[in-house]
């Protein structure tokens, strides 16, 4: 698949090895990229310990989404240091668990508010503060990450579905915007895996069991196999690309019954 060589990259959302976002890591820098890796402050020694695996030292710096000002001091430190960017990766979600564990209709408005920000909005800030970097590459690729449950119902899944039908509709809505500067906005939906952010979410192993039995390929996904799918949205493969939910579920998402 196409080269990252000479291409610079951020990547917001890795907490642990296991992470979506550092297996997309993973698969660009080893086609090339330099990385930037972001951390929420209570994954800073495990993210400075991964990033001694990639063969070129990455930038390691805090981020949390939820802060305009982390934001900007996270692409102030990287325009200093790359000089310009050409992709980033958005792997961040989460609701308070009290959302996940009670009944939807018992949805507060602060579990709600804070969904939407850390799930949602985040891409839109990101995206933003991101715009002047790629114009210096003449443009750029954002990729993010969703499932399914933002269009059909998964029981727990709750306001976490509100948040990925928004982020997904975010994704239409920046692709549209910023597409004339040359920067293509995609996610890729994958199907359930065992990260961090699956730990403790109940009826989560009866998730991947009905997958596997439902599934096309009857199997569930691996994450070096969604990260793969994201590499190549990130890449000129994917240049006339935008706009786009790309599916990574093993086909779950076509079955009806
Ligand atoms: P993960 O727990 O490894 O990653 C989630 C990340 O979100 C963590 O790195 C965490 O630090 C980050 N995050 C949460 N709040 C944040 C904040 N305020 N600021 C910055 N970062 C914050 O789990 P994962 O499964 O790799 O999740 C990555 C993405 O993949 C999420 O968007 C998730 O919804 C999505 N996804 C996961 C699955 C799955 O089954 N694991 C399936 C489809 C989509
Ligand atoms: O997007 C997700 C999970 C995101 C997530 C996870 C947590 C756990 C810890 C968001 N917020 C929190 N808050 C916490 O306190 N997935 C796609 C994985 C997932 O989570 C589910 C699923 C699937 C799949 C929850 C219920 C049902 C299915």
């Amino acid at each position: 698949m196409t080269d990252f060589t000479g291409k610079h990259g951020l990547i917001v959302g890795v907490a642990n090895k296991r992470s979506i976002s550092w297996a997309i890591a993973q698969a660009v820098a080893r086609r090339g990229a330099r990385l930037a890796l972001t951390y929420q402050g209570r994954f800073e020694e495990h993210v400075h310990d991964l990033s001694q695996g990639l063969d070129q030292s990455p930038l390691v710096l805090p981020c949390d989404v939820s802060s305009d000002t982390e934001i900007a001091s996270v692409f102030e430190k990287v325009d200093q240091e790359f000089g310009g960017l050409d992709f980033v990766v958005h792997g961040a979600a989460f609701a308070p668990r009290e959302e996940l564990e009670s009944p939807f209709v018992n949805t507060t408005r602060d579990g709600f508010k804070i969904a939407m920000d850390i799930s949602a909005y985040s891409l839109i800030g990101l995206t933003r503060a991101a715009l002047p970097l790629f114009e210096k590459r003449g443009g750029g690729s954002v990729v993010t990450l969703s499932y399914l449950g933002s269009q059909r119902v998964f029981p727990n899944y709750n306001v976490m579905g509100v948040a990925k039908a928004a982020l997904e509709a975010t994704v239409r809505y920046l692709a549209a915007d910023v597409g004339a500067k040359g920067v293509r906005v995609n996610a890729v939906s994958a199907g359930p895996i065992k990260t961090l952010a699956a730990a403790g979410i109940k009826g989560f192993s009866s998730i991947l069991h009905v997958y596997a039995d439902r599934a096309p390929l009857r199997r569930n996904v691996e994450t070096s196999e969604v990260a793969e799918a994201a590499a190549f949205l990130l890449s000129d493969a994917a240049k006339a690309i935008t706009g786009e939910v790309l599916l990574v579920d093993g086909g779950f998402h076509v079955t009806g019954i």
